[in-house]
C-alpha cells in the first residue's frame, strides 16, 4: 500500500507543471453521478457542464456550452452519441457505457453541440 501511494506521489511530481493534479481528476470525474452521462468544459473533467441520465433513450439538441466540451464520461448503461452540430448533427463521437475520456482530441475538442442517449450499448 505504502509502495503504490509513493509511486502515484512519483508519478505526479514526474508530470509536474500540469494544470490539473491527479487527486482533482479523479475528484472531478467523481461528480458524475452513476447511470449518467457528463461532458467538462475543461480536459481532466475540470469544469462539469452537462449531467444526463443515460440509462432511458432521449436527446438534447443543444449542450448547455456550445462548443466547449472537452472531457466526456458515459457512466450509464446506453451508448451516447456527441455530435458536432446541433440537433444530433455533424460529426459523432461515440461513448459506449463504461467510456471516458478526459480530453477527447484536437478533432472533438471545443466542438460539441448536442448529444443522444441510445436504446442500445453500441452506436
Ligand atoms: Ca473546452
Ligand atoms: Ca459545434
Amino acid at each position: 500500500m505504502n509502495r503504490t501511494i509513493m509511486a502515484v506521489a512519483i508519478g505526479i511530481a514526474a508530470v509536474g507543471g500540469g494544470a490539473v493534479s491527479l487527486p482533482g481528476a479523479q475528484a472531478a470525474l467523481s461528480q458524475c453521478a452513476a447511470d449518467h452521462a457528463c461532458g467538462w468544459i475543461n480536459e481532466n473533467f475540470v469544469g462539469l457542464s452537462v449531467s444526463r441520465d443515460a440509462t432511458t433513450p432521449k436527446s438534447l439538441s443543444r449542450l448547455p456550452d456550445n462548443d466547449a466540451i472537452t472531457a466526456i464520461a458515459n457512466k450509464g448503461s446506453r451508448a451516447v452519441g456527441w455530435y458536432t452540430d446541433i440537433s444530433m448533427d455533424g460529426r459523432r463521437y461515440c461513448e459506449t457505457p463504461g467510456d471516458s475520456n478526459p480530453n477527447v482530441g484536437d478533432s472533438w475538442n471545443d466542438r460539441f453541440s448536442s448529444l443522444a442517449v441510445y436504446s442500445t450499448r453500441h452506436c
